[in-house]
């Protein structure tokens, strides 16, 4: 089987110019057998504009490293990324602490653009670099007690200088979780790499959940824990203020934060006079994944 890293992939190969990048990633999507599940994601890309590597790269949400959005890139390159063990808990066959390296071997890395909504009313749209998280979870032969899997980010305050300050913002670790039909769409991806090059420590190195229907908060970053279980786990977030955000997450114009209105967003580069955009149910990715929440009400499920 062919692994295909981002390191594999020259600088030249990649443009900003998102029609042939959409081309270019859906031919590869078609190469790994993939075509179906990542067609329709791909394509509804088309009209949207990449946003640019340094703003990907420099405007952050990960609070290990601090409250501002400059605080990642400034500080992440503290947390050291090598080796990288992963403990696999739960409910599943094989569980047990394997390296990162040994998890990922064989897997075919694919390149995904997406749209990228925070909860904070921005957006943005990225080429990432990954492996659907059902091959991943797949490996470890989940039972069929699994409902749902949790992931826990990496808590080393020697590293992470957020996790050592006065006011954090939240507790740790950073904790996520997903209900299993969701963490095994086609669209779920275990990203490893952005813009063809590996992440960086500031994108959630090395590597970190992308759930592109899904407000940015449940895509955790810098992963050492996947725990499967029968029951809801607990979400960092929720925990912080469980009325201002739910497990489900999912992005709706139609529902409301509490203190903000979701119907609209800001695609970035933005600057503070820049226009607006409407924001799409599911983040735009409904046809594929609103199935997944037929016949609940998405309100009380928020
Ligand atoms: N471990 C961890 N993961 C995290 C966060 C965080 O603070 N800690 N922030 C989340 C939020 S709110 C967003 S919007 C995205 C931001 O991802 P990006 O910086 O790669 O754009 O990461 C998510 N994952
Ligand atoms: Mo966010």
């Amino acid at each position: 089987m062919i692994i295909k890293r981002p390191q594999d992939l020259r600088p030249s190969e990649i443009t900003r110019e998102s029609a042939y990048l959409s081309r270019r990633a859906f031919t590869r999507a078609l190469a790994a057998g993939t075509a179906l599940a990542a067609a329709p994601a791909l394509a509804s890309s088309l009209q949207d504009e990449l946003t640019p590597e340094s703003i990907v790269t420099s405007y952050n949400n990960f609070y290990e490293f601090g409250l501002d959005k400059g605080d990642p890139a400034k500080y992440a390159h503290e947390m050291v990324t090598e080796p990288w063990k992963v403990r696999v808990t739960g409910e599943a066959e094989k569980t047990g602490e394997y390296d990162l390296e040994s998890i990922l071997r064989g897997l075919d890395v694919e390149e995904r653009i997406y749209r990228f909504r925070c909860v904070e009313a921005w957006s943005m749209v990225v080429p990432w670099m990954g492996v659907p998280l059902s091959k991943v979870l797949s490996r470890f032969a989940p039972t069929s007690k699994a409902r749902y899997v949790a992931f826990e980010t990496l808590h080393r305050p020697s590293q992470m200088r957020g996790q050592r300050a006065l006011f954090s913002g939240l507790d740790w670790p950073y904790v996520e979780g997903l209900r299993m039909d969701e963490a095994m769409h086609p669209l779920t991806l275990l990203v490893t790499g952005v813009y063809g090059k590996p992440l960086p420590n500031q994108n959630g190195a090395p590597w970190r959940l992308m759930v592109p229907w899904k407000y940015g908060f449940k895509s955790g970053k810098s992963i050492v824990r996947i725990h499967f279980t029968e029951t809801q786990p607990k979400t960092t977030w929720n925990l912080s203020a469980p009325r201002e955000y739910g497990f489900y997450a999912n992005v709706n114009p139609q529902v409301d934060h509490p203190r903000w209105s979701q119907a609209q967003e800001r695609r970035l580069p933005a600057s503070f006079f820049s226009a607006k955009q409407p924001t799409l149910m599911f983040n735009g990715y409904g046809e594929q994944v609103a199935s997944l929440y037929s016949g609940m009400d998405l309100r009380r499920y928020f």
